[in-house]
């Protein structure tokens, strides 16, 4: 797409940099064809010579200097990663613009710093305002959502994406605030204040502190805010996507388990706390692995008074929020049971009938402490018909108690999600619209990748292609209307990646299909997945020393997972016994207002009761989340989509930092360069033939009639570019391919340059 004629002498050019990805550099000789060799001045003062021999070829242009901090990057002549990257860089740092428009989607930059832009006179000025007139916002697309939303009467969306501590729940909530100011009803309604409510509890159980960010959703979700006929919230309803439960037993180094723990421990001597028998959390196995229970500024027994004010405005009551912290309490009481070897090699386990953990556990659940004891350590078999007890080793009555943590976790978890589905339903009409806003856990990559970082990758890579489809048919939509021959764009869906994924025979019915086979194994799954998909799948490899994991390669990155305990985390293989013993309590029981909290509340996600082993019928864990993602994709493509890329510009989450490695990493992997490609592909830049003359008109020959502009802009543009493929003439607009804005600025500045010296010459008597 380079166009040599514009590598003239003081021409700006992008050259790779290691350390700041690129630098500026300035031509200092015309480029002429068959070159070998460019004399580039660097920002810095050096010049050096620049290779642009193939396979190198002649380097980015640097964009106009009209474009310079432009608020739209699509509108930038030349679409490549480094001017992106510069604009970028240049509205965070020097205009702290965290935000800025790339087509449809607003990338928000971290500012890691509480800026004083959220006020409600901030979202006074922003509600009613068109897009286009605002600056760059959060609250600029929420009122984008919400005046659709008004004025086409469709439901609408808004989606948010970036990797983990780069601002996605913090966008999310501004959004529902933003909503929740704009549509809050003119008499005093508790609607609004309910759903901000629902904030701090998803947190408080659903959050924790990672070592990428304090504050880490580690569940996705979907809260669909409905809105009345008069455009006025009147209820709200919220999907949750796979809560990483082995984060309840087990925490990395520097790592917490979800914050409702620490909040309970930290208030431990309150009177009515002091029946859970709680100590610090460092005391318990399944809150101090991470060996640090703080997170710097955060005060977690003031944050227990933030969870529990939340649930009073959601109308849990005190005695139902209690059993909630009961049942808390008994988890982590739980994790220290202790179990202990016992027979020949270790293949029996027992629990002293005395473990003070199991007793505080068993009265807090009010479940009989030494049948829980027993079937911990053992395990029900059926075997040709017939019933068998068999001892457990100590190993596996572990994996048994972790099991049943998760599980009675996972149950409170869905249940509070139901509960305060329960507490938002719209009353008394049923909502006209909904905007959904959805905020899930971006696409990761680690040393170690598992089945948690596969499913949240697979989850992206779905988002992404929803994104990428959506972008393209709006193109196709304004093409269509303008009339051009929109065949003419082309670009690369991920479909392959998908098919690879969820296809039949893909990577996860071959794993369903492994858990169903008797001694299946995670070898025996590898071996089955590279027969299947090496050399087949372009998205598909195997990695050259080892057997025991695979690679994919995903739209934002390429991704090794190692197969190992794949089958036990899609299986999600809980013990019946102590499930059973926990259906008898009268815990769970007891049914607070808005459904029972009981073992099987959740569709599919409850063990079977009945003789037969639960392996034969429970849905797998990836069969479930590939479900539900089809479900969410469905909703989304019936709504209205706008969408925010978050971006953390360093990793010190230190404030107004941009660490341009980082960044450009997470824009190559957010689909913003993939937009800009999308855009490229097509006709980026486009103008109503009035608008285009108002600015070119020196490069017309005479002026023109109003009526008679497009003829005049047909007639005058082959000249200006000689290459018929750069434009399009459609029925209001001129459409350009990527880079012809800046042919036309250079032309309109030589010919307005031309124009001064001959005024000057003129003015001085020389013509
Ligand atoms: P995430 O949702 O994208 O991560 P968060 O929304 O939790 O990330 O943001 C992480 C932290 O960055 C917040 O706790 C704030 O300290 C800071 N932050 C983000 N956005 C802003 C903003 N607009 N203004 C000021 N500070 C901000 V994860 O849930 O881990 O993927 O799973
Ligand atoms: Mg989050």
């Amino acid at each position: 797409m380079a166009t040599p004629e514009l590598y003239t002498k003081g021409a700006n050019v992008w050259v790779p940099d290691p350390e700041e990805v690129w630098v500026c550099a300035q031509l200092q000789q015309d480029y002429r064809p068959g070159d070998q060799q460019l004399l580039l001045l660097l920002s810095d003062g050096r010049e050096v010579q620049y290779p642009v021999a193939p396979p190198v070829g002649l380097p980015p242009l640097g964009n106009p200097d009209i474009l310079e901090g432009e608020n739209d990057l699509t509108a930038l002549s030349f679409l490549h990663e480094p001017a992106v990257l510069h604009n970028l860089r240049v509205r965070f740092l020097h205009y702290n613009s965290i935000y800025t428009y790339c087509g449809i989607i607003l990338v928000a930059l971290n500012p890691y710093e509480e800026l004083p832009i959220y006020g409600e006179e901030v979202i006074d000025a922003y509600s009613g305002q068109d897009m286009a007139e605002m600056d760059p916002h959060i609250f600029s697309l929420a009122e984008d959502a919400y005046r659709t939303m008004i004025r086409e009467e469709k439901n609408q969306s808004i989606i948010i994406s970036g990797e983990s501590g780069s601002g996605k729940t913090v966008s999310a909530k501004f959004t529902m605030r933003y909503f929740a100011v704009v549509g809050g009803a003119a008499q005093q309604t508790s609607v609004e204040e309910k759903v901000l409510a629902s904030n701090p509890i998803m947190e408080a159980i659903g959050n924790a502190k990672t070592i990428r960010n304090d504050n880490s959703s580690r569940f996705g979700k979907y809260i669909e805010i409905g809105f009345g006929s008069k455009g006025d919230i009147i209820g709200a309803n919220m999907r949750t996507y796979l809560l990483e439960k082995s984060r309840v037993v087990f925490q990395a180094p520097e790592e917490r388990n979800y914050h409702i723990f620490y909040q309970l421990c930290a208030s431990r001597d309150l009177p009515e706390m002091r029946g859970l028998k709680l100590n610090s959390a460092e005391d318990f196995q399944y809150t101090n692995q991470g060996m640090d229970i703080n997170i710097p500024g955060v005060d977690d027994a003031m944050e227990l008074e933030h969870t529990r004010n939340a649930l009073t405005i959601l109308g849990v009551q005190p005695d139902q929020q209690m059993e909630l912290f009961r049942i808390l309490a008994a988890v982590l009481h739980l994790g220290n049971v202790n179990i202990q070897a016992s027979g020949r090699g270790g293949d029996r386990s027992y629990i002293n009938g005395d473990d003070r953990s199991l007793v505080v556990f068993s009265i807090l659940m009010g479940v009989e402490g030494s049948q829980m004891a027993h079937w911990l350590c053992h395990q029900r078999l059926v075997v040709g018909g017939e019933m068998l007890v068999k001892p457990m080793s100590g190993q596996q009555a572990n994996e048994a108690r972790d099991a049943l943590a998760k599980h009675i976790y996972g149950q409170l978890f869905a249940w509070i999600v139901q509960r305060l589905n329960s507490a938002l339903r719209a009353q008394r009409e049923q909502p006209k619209t909904f905007i959904g806003v959805l905020d899930i856990y971006g696409f990761e990559t680690f040393d170690r990748n598992s089945f948690e970082q596969f499913c949240i990758n697979y989850a992206n890579e779905k988002l992404q292609q929803q994104f990428n489809r959506h972008v393209f048919q709006l193109e196709q939509e304004e093409y269509v209307r303008e009339e051009l021959p929109w065949n003419r764009i082309e670009f690369s869906d991920n479909q392959p990646c998908i098919t690879l994924i969820e296809g039949s025979l893909g990577l996860l019915d071959l794993l369903d299909e492994e858990c169903r086979v008797p001694k299946g194994s995670d070898e025996n799954w590898a071996r089955k997945l590279y027969e299947q998909h090496l050399n087949q799948s372009p998205n598909f490899r195997k990695p050259r020393m080892s057997n025991s994991a695979f690679i994919v390669l995903h739209f934002a990155d390429t991704v090794q997972y190692e197969c190992d305990g794949f089958l036990d985390k899609n299986r999600d293989t809980i013990f019946e016994e102590p499930i059973n013993i926990m259906r008898a309590s009268q815990l769970f029981q007891q049914k607070p207002v808005g459904g029972s909290l009981s073992v099987s509340s959740v569709p599919n996600g409850g063990v079977r009761s009945g003789k037969r082993a639960h392996r034969e019928h429970k849905l797998t864990v990836g069969f479930q989340f590939r479900q539900s993602l089809q479900l969410l994709m469905d909703t989304l493509n019936s709504t209205t989509p706008h969408y925010v890329r978050c971006i953390k510009p360093n990793d010190l989450k230190q404030s107004f930092l941009f660490d341009p490695k980082r960044a450009v990493q997470q824009l190559r992997a957010c689909g913003v360069l993939e937009t800009i490609r999308i855009s490229a592909a097509g006709y980026p830049s486009r103008w109503t033939y009035e608008e285009f003359f108002g600015r070119y008109r020196v490069l017309f020959h005479g002026s023109s009639a109003q009526d008679e502009l497009q003829v005049s802009c047909q007639k005058a543009i082959p000249n200006l570019i000689p290459d018929p493929e750069q434009y399009c003439f459609g029925k209001t607009k001129v459409f350009f391919r990527a880079g012809q804005v800046a042919v036309l600025e250079k032309l309109r500045a030589e010919r307005l340059w031309l124009a001064g010296v001959l005024i000057q010459s003129w003015v001085r008597g020389w013509i």
